[in-house]
């Protein structure tokens, strides 16, 4: 005998009523089949599990939105825009009307040093502030524009022709002549003139081209407005030195009739 059938008998014997029934279980095997189905249904499930790597994806996503890298790039672009708005600065060397040494009356420097190419001794000369000249009446200085053969009261050589060019000489004092690039002169002249800094010639105005001597007439007579007129000219600022420079002008009438004569300059200095 089985424990089971014991069981069974000692029940059946304590209590009459109780039938026992096998478990019918096996009586509906096609109703286990059916759950087989669901497990099919999980088996789908673990499809959606394969849709989570591609989640994954999204997240390598942000890792290229590393744009934070990009906006580093726009701040170098400021760097660049800097040097850019930097506007050159100009500065007054010599503002007009400035006091100048002059050798008038027909009398002609004894070097070509008074250009300010070497030593040279302009203390005989006179001195005056600008404009100077004479004949029109507007001249702060009055300068002897006589045709004379009179050496005068200084060293330099007396005249050899009628025909009489001024000489203008000054000194200015530059700071930081490394700083400036280039130089503009503004120079009032009638009739014609030539610019020098420290003996290199620099500006040459309604006068012929080569050699320019005490004789050497202008190229043309200037009148009416164009007796008030600054022209303007640009040049570079090699010739520029550190403290003491020597400006140095010699102004040229058109002919030996002119009536008049003028001069004043202005020098401004650029640093970019
Ligand atoms: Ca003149
Ligand atoms: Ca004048």
């Amino acid at each position: 005998m089985t424990r089971l059938a014991l069981v069974v008998g000692l029940l059946g014997c304590a209590y009459p009523e109780f039938a026992f029934t096998p478990p019918n279980v096996d009586a509906n095997p096609s109703a286990i089949d059916t759950s087989v189905a669901v497990d099919t249904t999980v088996e789908d499930t673990s499809a959606v599990d394969t849709e989570l790597p591609d989640t994954s994806a999204v997240e390598t996503a942000p890792i290229d939105t590393g744009a934070p890298a990009d906006t580093s790039a726009v701040d170098s672009a400021p760097v660049d825009t800097a040097p850019i708005d930097a506007a050159p600065v100009y500065v007054t060397l010599l503002a007009r009307g400035g006091t100048w040494r002059f050798l008038d009356g027909g009398r002609s420097p004894t070097s070509t040093s008074w250009r300010g190419g070497g030593g040279y001794d302009d203390g005989a000369w006179k001195s005056g502030a600008a404009q100077l000249g004479f004949g029109d009446g507007d001249e702060k200085t009055i300068v002897d524009g006589s045709f004379t053969t009179d050496a005068g009261p200084d060293a330099d050589a007396p005249i050899v022709t009628p025909y009489p060019a001024i000489y203008f000489r000054r000194f200015i004092t530059v700071t930081g002549a490394a700083d400036f690039d280039q130089l503009t002169f503004r120079l009032l002249r009638d009739d014609g003139a030539v610019v020098y800094l420290n003996g290199v010639e620099v500006v040459r105005s309604n006068m012929p081209s080569g050699t320019i001597a005490h004789t050497t007439f202008a190229s043309s007579t200037i009148a009416s407005a164009d007796e008030d007129t600054f022209h303007t000219f640009y040049v570079p600022a090699a010739t520029l030195k550190e403290g003491s420079n020597i400006l140095a002008v010699e102004v040229h009438q058109s002919n030996s009739s002119s009536s008049d004569l003028s001069f004043d300059l202005e020098l401004v200095g650029r640093k970019p």
